[in-house]
């Protein structure tokens, strides 16, 4: 019923009208989690790359409450029970950290339970469900609209990786091993190209030879954590922008979201992938790369805002590979793209043909750009250090 084999599965459901077989499955999910009231409406949500994400209107004795509800993509997440035993734990260090604040359910993400008590749902066909109330008046961007809005984004990255730092207990389990392995991912990237199972290599020559050429140097960020010479965090490990959300009144970065990957790595692959982001003049998947590039005033920006928190736990070989870090990250998003494209878009959530590799060309577009001024980026972090 959901489509997990390519294109996102479009729904928009007025739960109370019409019989039919998605609109059923749902209303039993949301029926088994603990929310009280009458469901009014359910609609998809937001642009996320890998959960169906829907958000539910209720009525509780006349105010209307929002829920967001997520499938978890169980090809990517392969035990969604490990994933919320995760999240659970997170999120409940992070809310102790924010006693006393009064918007603190802004500020963390808040999971609300099954029926049976637990952190997610199954339903008829296996599928594994999980709420959390919705974020009222915040928004995620795609771009960063200005250096502050930067600084912002920056400062709430270092603040999650503070808040967790200290986590007890045993350590995070890994949702996904080897999520950011660039030799893994390298070696997937040459098991799809020698199969072109779909004949799609010859298409895109100059992107493979680009990622090619940069094989050996994109493996310096992950060399580094192995040899120990960059502690392992706990980190977030997919900040993309639209996964911080701002708060629409005052632009303020409210709360850090999507915390399906929340595991040990480096701090260096967080950082990495909001200059990714913030840094980026045009959308990941934009297909017009004429005004693509990295831009010097937001990555300036952001690094200052990561760094007013990062400073106290910050290490002289983590200030080293700032740089190189946004460059990696851009690099195994650029080669993750194209091996999704080779493989037939089957990880990804795609809205047309090309899509993959639109986004790897823009990745491959700021990967030149950032080399471009790349002595003019060292002297931005070294007066920042
Ligand atoms: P994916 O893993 O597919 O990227 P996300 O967890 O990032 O899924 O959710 C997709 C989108 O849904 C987010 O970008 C955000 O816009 C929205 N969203 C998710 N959870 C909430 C929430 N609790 N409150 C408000 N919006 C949310
Ligand atoms: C995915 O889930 P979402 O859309 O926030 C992906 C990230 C990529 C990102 C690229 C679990 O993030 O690794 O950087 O797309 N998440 C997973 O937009 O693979
Ligand atoms: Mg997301």
């Amino acid at each position: 019923m959901f489509d997990y084999t390519g294109g996102r599965t479009i729904l928009c459901l007025m739960i109370n009208s019409g019989t039919d077989e998605k609109q059923a499955l749902l209303r039993a999910v949301l029926d088994r989690f603990v929310i009280y009231g009458d469901v009014e409406t359910i609609v998809p949500f937001g642009k996320g790359h890998i959960n169906d994400t829907f958000v539910s209107t209720w009525n509780q004795g006349g105010t209307r409450p929002r829920y967001t509800h997520q499938r978890i993509n169980e090809r990517v997440f392969t035990r969604p029970d490990e994933v919320m035993g995760n999240i659970l734990r997170v999120t409940r260090h992070i809310r102790e950290k924010l006693e006393g604040l009064e918007d603190r359910s802004r500020r963390v993400l808040t999971v609300v339970p099954g029926r049976d008590g637990k952190p997610f749902v199954r339903d008829a066909e296996g599928g594994w469900w999980r709420s959390y109330c919705f974020i009222e008046n915040a928004r995620g961007g795609d771009l960063a609209s200005s250096p502050e809005e930067a600084a912002l984004l920056g400062k709430s990255v270092g603040l999650f990786q503070n808040q967790l730092a200290d986590i007890g207990g045993e350590r995070l389990i890994e949702t996904i091993p080897g999520f950011h392995n660039m030799e893994t991912r390298y070696t997937r990237f040459h098991q799809a190209l020698q199969k072109d199972e779909f004949g799609r290599a010859g298409g895109c020559r100059g992107e493979i030879n680009f990622l090619l050429e940069n094989e050996k140097r994109g493996s310096l960020l992950i060399r580094s954590l192995w040899e120990g010479t960059i502690p392992e965090r706990i980190c977030h490990n997919d900040t993309k922008m639209n996964n911080i959300l701002l708060d629409e009144s005052t632009g303020e970065a409210l709360c850090v979201i999507d915390l399906d990957t929340v595991m040990p790595g480096t701090s260096l692959f967080d950082l990495g992938d909001l200059i990714r982001t913030v840094t980026a003049r045009v959308p990941e998947d934009a297909q017009d790369l004429s005004g693509a590039g990295f831009d010097m005033v937001l990555f300036r920006a952001l690094v200052e805002g990561y760094l007013s928190e990062a400073r106290s736990f910050f290490i002289p070989a983590e200030y080293e590979l700032i740089r190189e870090s946004g460059r990696s990250m851009t690099q195994i998003m650029a080669l993750r793209f194209l091996t999704d494209y080779l493989e037939g878009d089957h990880y990804y959530h795609t809205e047309r043909p090309l899509h993959n590799l639109d986004r790897c060309r823009s990745q491959i577009a700021l990967i030149r750009s950032m080399d471009s001024q790349w002595e003019e980026a060292d002297r931005v972090v070294k007066e920042l250090s």
